[in-house]
């Protein structure tokens, strides 16, 4: 059977699966990093999306998610959900970047979606620590497919080879443990 969790190194723009998601920020309005990378690849139909769920909820909260059209990106959705930024754990911190991924899987199962992307959310601007960051996503997403056997397949895209590293040695360990 194949893996339902992978670990890749690229750029998430390019993936084909139902739903990719953005490491967004709280106003839903773009940025830098992996957010400015979708909305540029995706083109303007992902902003006008975002400014309607604004109007309706006024932006997204920290370790929330929402889901808007992918536009020109091969994938079918892209799924906006907000890191926290890294206060040295003094802010629950690690229990809102598993909420990111909590969320955003939800989200997906809601949409009928079967496979979905990630990125290592938090460890660019928001400098969460990259091997922390790695344990907790890895954790959270194991948890929520033990539990939901809608979702087929989950990609972590690590841009960088350090995420990567770390993502993998930690697949391993959490696969050994199980
Ligand atoms: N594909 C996959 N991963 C990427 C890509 C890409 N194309 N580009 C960057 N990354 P970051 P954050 C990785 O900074 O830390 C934005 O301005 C990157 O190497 O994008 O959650 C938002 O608007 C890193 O490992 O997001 C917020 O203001 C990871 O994606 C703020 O940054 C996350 O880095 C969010 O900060």
């Amino acid at each position: 059977m194949q893996a339902r969790i992978e670990i890749l190194q690229g750029d998430i723009t390019k993936v084909k699966v139902d739903a990719i998601v953005n490491a967004a920020n709280s106003s839903l309005m773009g940025g830098g990093g992996v957010d400015g990378a979708i909305h540029r690849a995706g083109g303007p139909a992902i902003l006008a999306d975002c400014r309607k769920i604004v109007a309706k909820q006024g932006g997204c909260k920290t370790g929330q998610a929402v889901i808007t059209t992918a536009g020109d990106l091969p994938a079918s959705y892209v799924i906006h959900t907000v890191g926290p930024v890294w206060h040295k754990g003094s802010q629950e911190e690690e229990i809102k970047l598993a909420s990111c991924y909590i969320e955003s899987l939800k989200l997906a199962v809601s949409h009928g979606c079967k496979t979905i992307a990630f990125p290592n959310i938090s460890t660019g601007i928001y400098h969460f620590p990259k091997d922390k960051a790695a344990q907790i996503s890895i954790s959270s997403i194991l948890n929520f497919l033990d539990k939901q056997p809608s979702i087929e397949r989950v990609l972590l895209i690590c841009f960088d080879a350090e995420n990567y590293a770390y993502c993998t040695k930690e697949l391993k360990k959490q696969e050994q443990n199980n």
